[in-house]
């Protein structure tokens, strides 16, 4: 796995340039999901995939930039989804953005995720592995280094919500729970991209990040294996949760590559009160 996490930190100190120097407008093309893609997008699936064509053990990898599977070497023992620009929309007006790893073993699963690697292109960049512990690592860009900085858990109950998801869409329990939130004097967090408002939220001490089912998306925006089971992943094992509603996320499975879910992650005490709501939701 060691191997995996020095490609990954090669792409992001390159992709992490490319966001410094690359041009910003959109591409003509589209995504598997529908999304429009931009340049950078493109420009940081090639440097992944490059970094990725060299590591054997890797058996796989599949993009959300693109529609299929990508084989790499048969011997491999890992499969890896990613998201290589993930709010790349978000970079025109120099908001933070991110790269998403999931690394599998044997089939694209919730239960089968053995790791999660994501990278915050910020202020600073700033990269976080979760295997059995999540650790966060921060670039020295004097020497191209990730330096360990510490090991990062949740708190048990937390003081922001990121409320994502068209608001005039939500189901009217869905909307009564956020604002319950908000009258308790939780803080609003939001920026439109699931990095950055997940890693302020884990590194903050807790609270809530939902991307719910609503009437516009019942099934979600985020996709199950390129950004809901590797962020699951990092929360179950900062001791927080990551539930759909009333699954574990990490028990779900897939019927297509790009399939979406509803996701709930966070802190404990915030994780239980959406189960409380969501289990009195007739399906
Ligand atoms: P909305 C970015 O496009 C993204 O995929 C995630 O990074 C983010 O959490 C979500 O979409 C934002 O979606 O509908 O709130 O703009």
């Amino acid at each position: 796995m060691t191997d995996i996490i020095n490609a990954i930190k090669s792409s992001a100190i390159k992709i992490n340039k490319a966001i410094q120097t690359e041009d910003t407008s959109k591409a003509q093309t589209e995504n598997s999901s529908g999304d429009v893609q931009v340049k950078l997008d493109l420009i940081s699936d090639e440097i992944i995939e490059n970094e990725f064509k060299k590591v054997s053990s890797i058996k796989e990898i599949v993009s959300e930039e693109k529609q299929d599977i990508n084989p790499m070497h048969g011997n491999g023992d890992y499969l890896i989804a990613y998201d290589p620009l993930d709010g790349s929309s978000l970079i025109d007006v120099d908001l933070s953005v991110g790269s998403i790893f999931g690394i599998y073993k044997d089939e694209y699963s919730g239960p089968n995720i053995v790791a999660a690697v994501y990278v915050v292109y910020g202020p600073r960049v700033e990269l976080v592995i979760a295997r059995d512990v999540v650790e966060l690592y921060r670039l020295d860009e004097e020497i191209n280094e990730f330096i360990f900085q510490k090991e990062l858990r949740l708190s048990e109950k937390g003081k922001l919500v990121g409320p994502g998801g068209t608001q005039k869409e939500w189901y009217s329990y869905h909307k009564k729970m956020i604002d319950e939130f908000f009258a308790d004097g939780y803080r609003l967090r939001y920026s439109g991209g699931m990095v950055p408002d997940l890693h302020q939220i884990l590194l903050k001490g807790g609270g809530l990040f939902a991307y719910p089912g609503a009437g516009d998306r019942p099934k979600g925006k985020l996709r199950k294996l390129f950004e809901v089971f590797p962020f699951a992943f990092v929360y179950n094992k900062a001791g927080g949760l990551a539930i759909d509603g009333k699954n574990d996320l990490l028990d779900l499975g897939i019927e297509h590559i790009h399939d979406t879910s509803p996701c709930f992650l966070g802190s404990n005490y915030e994780i239980n009160r959406v189960l409380k709501t969501y289990s009195k939701v007739k399906k």
